[in-house]
């Protein structure tokens, strides 16, 4: 009962302000539910490529796909998956890698990761590169990557 009332002094004070035509489109925005944690990149001497790692979130109640990446840092940016065969392991690229609902997925060393090649210009540990992750549902995430040597956890 308590929270009726207060949802309808709601409507009411929102019918009243101008506030409210902004305050629905971030609702829906809000709604779009990838964030990112832990985004960085392993660094490797002599413009080797390097691995790029982040956790994706999903907070909404539908599946996301991540469906390409890019980078004004890097020439070619591309989503790889790390795939042990008995002793040896190979790499092999990847359409896309879903976001559960109300889960996460994890690009870490072993697994997923972006395959970062042809810096455009000299990246060292201690910069920020970014990457664009483009999302099925329309959203693109401009993503900072912190650059870490080979030594860094
Ligand atoms: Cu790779």
């Amino acid at each position: 009962m308590k929270k009726k009332l207060h949802s309808l002094t709601a409507t009411l004070v929102c019918s009243l302000s101008f506030a409210c035509a902004t305050f629905v489109p971030t609702a829906q925005a809000a709604d779009a539910a990838i964030s990112t944690q832990n985004a960085w990149v392993r660094w490797l001497p002599n413009n080797l490529p390097a691995g790029g790692y982040v956790t994706l979130k999903n907070e909404g109640d539908r599946n996301v796909d991540l469906v390409d990446v890019s980078s004004d840092d890097y020439g070619s940016v591309m989503m790889h998956q790390t795939v042990s065969n008995g002793s040896t392991q190979k790499m092999v690229m990847v359409d896309k890698v879903t976001v559960p609902a109300h889960g996460s997925v994890s690009f870490a060393p072993g697994g997923y990761h972006l395959m970062l090649e042809e810096a455009k210009h000299k990246i060292a540990p201690g910069d920020t590169v970014h990457v664009k992750l483009h999302l099925s549902d329309g959203e693109t995430l401009d993503t900072p990557f912190t650059v870490k040597s080979p030594a860094q956890k």
